[in-house]
């Protein structure tokens, strides 16, 4: 059990500077950008970034795609779309569970060896944090039991409360599973 978390960091950082194979962008349904860690990954990786986007025709609420990174020091950038918290009752849970399931396949498929991911739609979205890093967890757990993904995962925390709340969480479950 204990390998599970040598695969799972938790950092305080701007994603757009982890030189990672790939970064995690929490974008809308346009992929044509916007504020939070989506404005700040489109102005590091410059305008061919919004180029690329303009040609994937869009994204689904939980789905991923892949584009280049351009300017960042990451190899790529895979875009979701979390779902805007809306109570609970609109499939909230699962949607943004499938953000990290979809991305994570992505990151599989490309034989990706680490990615980072910000804290998806807990920004703009207002999506609760602790639920949201509870989701975050038992997805990412889920991929590294069933040994698709083996490379590392970076949960890239903006805030320190984020920081906190995951380190709490990954202590609790080892405890759990001790
Ligand atoms: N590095 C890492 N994390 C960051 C950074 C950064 N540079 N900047 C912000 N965060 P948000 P959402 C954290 O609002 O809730 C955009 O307009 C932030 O502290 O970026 O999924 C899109 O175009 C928070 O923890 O994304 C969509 O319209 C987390 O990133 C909408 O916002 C997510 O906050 C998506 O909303």
């Amino acid at each position: 059990m204990k390998d599970t978390y040598k695969q799972i960091q938790v950092v305080l950082d701007d994603i757009t500077r982890l030189n990672v194979d790939a970064i995690v962008n929490a974008a809308n349904n346009s992929l044509l950008g916007g504020g939070g860690v989506d404005g700040a990954i489109h102005r590091a990786a410059g305008k061919e970034l919004l180029e690329e986007c303009r040609t994937l025709g869009g994204c689904a609420t939980g789905e991923s795609k892949m584009t280049k990174a351009y300017k960042l020091p990451c190899k790529k950038i895979i875009h979701t779309v979390g779902p805007i918290w809306k109570g609970g009752d609109q499939r909230e849970a699962q949607l943004l569970a499938s953000c990290y399931d979809t991305a994570l396949k992505l990151a599989e498929e490309n034989q990706l060896t680490s990615i980072a991911f910000p804290c998806i739609s807990t920004g703009v979205y207002h999506y609760p944090r602790k639920e949201a890093a509870k989701i975050a967890l038992e997805t990412i757990f889920k991929h590294i039991r069933n040994g698709a993904y083996k490379g590392d995962i970076l949960l890239c925390c903006f805030l320190p409360e984020d920081a906190q709340i995951y380190e709490q969480l990954l202590k609790e479950h080892l405890y759990d599973k001790s």
